[in-house]
């Protein structure tokens, strides 16, 4: 039923067939939004299911396709052949290959870092694994962060990587469809871990040293969150999850605290039943904002670039199931306002990016996905 809908909105939107061959940017018609008018460009409608895009300090791009390739985008076009040397991935349901995310330094040690679903005894885990970059594949690929304990099933592996200002990582995990797990500190589903950039954990991490629970953990409380970023004004990491029925969040991070996942949410179990009674109770971390119904966020980014004025300092967020981009305006910590853009134009948006030519860049989560960027008009 939702292929059906991709193709729908495909036809709707007047957007291009799957080309063969790559072809140059095919901008469309100017939108006029509150603060910026924009085109979007079709890049690449060559994707199998692109999940996140990293960029290069040569220009090029790097994006995930969830089956498990790891793809390069150059000089307008989409590399034929896949990277090498990518892990084998449990490309089941909502798992696969799933973040890519560059070291801090990597214009000087090549590194990045992979988030992929991966089987072993026991079933699945959201895995991180280091690697060094080369033309001719990833080498040296090292597993540094396994969210255990693993479980079967395809639901709910999270996951996005993100560093901050000190270099410090971090990684977001879903609880595998297991509410419970995102309320137990000696489990690492439905939580934000924090890593040095080589796995271990630093000493100032909030749990380190407390019985039972584990010395990875941030934050914890948490759903699916499948979108990650610091905003660079402030330093602070900033993250969205997807609830149940009702219940996405936007969530500011402070070290140590609960968010709340499954004894308050505003949304409900999508049998209809109650999941609780509660949507705030002392002790429990608010969001800073929730969607009712569900937008589904995937993917985050806090846009700082030149290129459209009216924007920056804005969030913004895919929306799958809302088939929107949503721009997030924020007043300091809070809430202030939201804009969607790109309404009904393009199906399930998994990831959102500001390149470094200040222009925002998305991929959509379809068999038949594209790259696309948006451009001031
Ligand atoms: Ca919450």
């Amino acid at each position: 039923m939702r292929r059906r809908r991709f193709l729908a909105v495909t036809a709707a939107a007047g957007l291009a067939a799957p080309a063969a061959v790559p072809t140059s940017v095919q901008a469309q018609d100017v939108t006029r939004s509150a603060k910026a008018a924009y085109r979007l460009a079709t890049l690449s409608r060559d994707l199998e299911q692109p999940w996140s895009i990293a960029f290069l300090p040569d220009g090029r791009l790097l994006i995930t396709e969830r089956p498990g390739r790891l793809r390069l985008f150059a000089n307008g076009r989409l590399d034929r052949t896949p990277l090498g040397g990518v892990p084998k991935v449990y490309a089941s349901n909502q798992g696969g290959l799933l973040d890519v995310c560059l070291h801090p330094v990597f214009v000087r040690n090549r590194v990045l870092y992979l988030s992929y679903s991966a089987e072993g005894a026991g079933g699945a885990a959201t895995v991180v694994a280091r690697a060094e970059f080369t033309d001719g594949g990833l080498r040296n690929v090292t597993p540094i962060f396994e969210a255990l304990p693993r479980t079967s099933g395809g639901l709910h592996f999270g996951s996005r990587i993100a560093f901050d200002r000190d270099g410090l990582m971090y990684v977001t995990t879903g609880e595998r469809y297991q509410m419970r797990r995102a309320q137990d500190l000696g489990d690492l589903g439905g939580k934000v871990i924090r890593l040095r950039d080589d796995g271990s954990v630093p000493s100032d991490n909030p749990f380190v040293g407390r019985a039972g629970a584990r010395p990875e953990i941030f934050t914890w409380g948490h759903r699916n969150p499948q979108g990650l970023a610091m905003n660079p004004d402030t330093g602070r990491m900033w993250l969205v999850e997807h609830g149940p029925r009702g219940g996405d969040e936007l969530n500011l991070l402070t070290s140590g605290a609960n968010y709340g996942w499954p004894l308050v949410t505003h949304g409900i179990d999508y049998s209809g039943a109650k999941i609780s009674d509660h949507k705030s109770l002392p002790g429990l971390q608010d969001p800073v904002r929730v969607w009712v119904p569900s937008i589904s966020p995937s993917g985050l980014c806090f846009y700082t670039g030149q290129r459209f004025p009216g924007w920056r300092g804005s969030a913004f967020t895919g929306a799958l199931s809302n088939e929107a981009l949503f721009r997030i305006e924020l007043d300091g910590e809070r809430y202030r306002s939201e804009e969607r853009l790109l309404v009904g134009r393009l199906p399930y948006i998994r990831d959102v990016r500001q390149g470094p030519d200040g222009l925002l860049y998305l991929v959509t989560h379809a068999n038949d996905g594209g790259l696309f960027r948006l451009e001031p008009a």
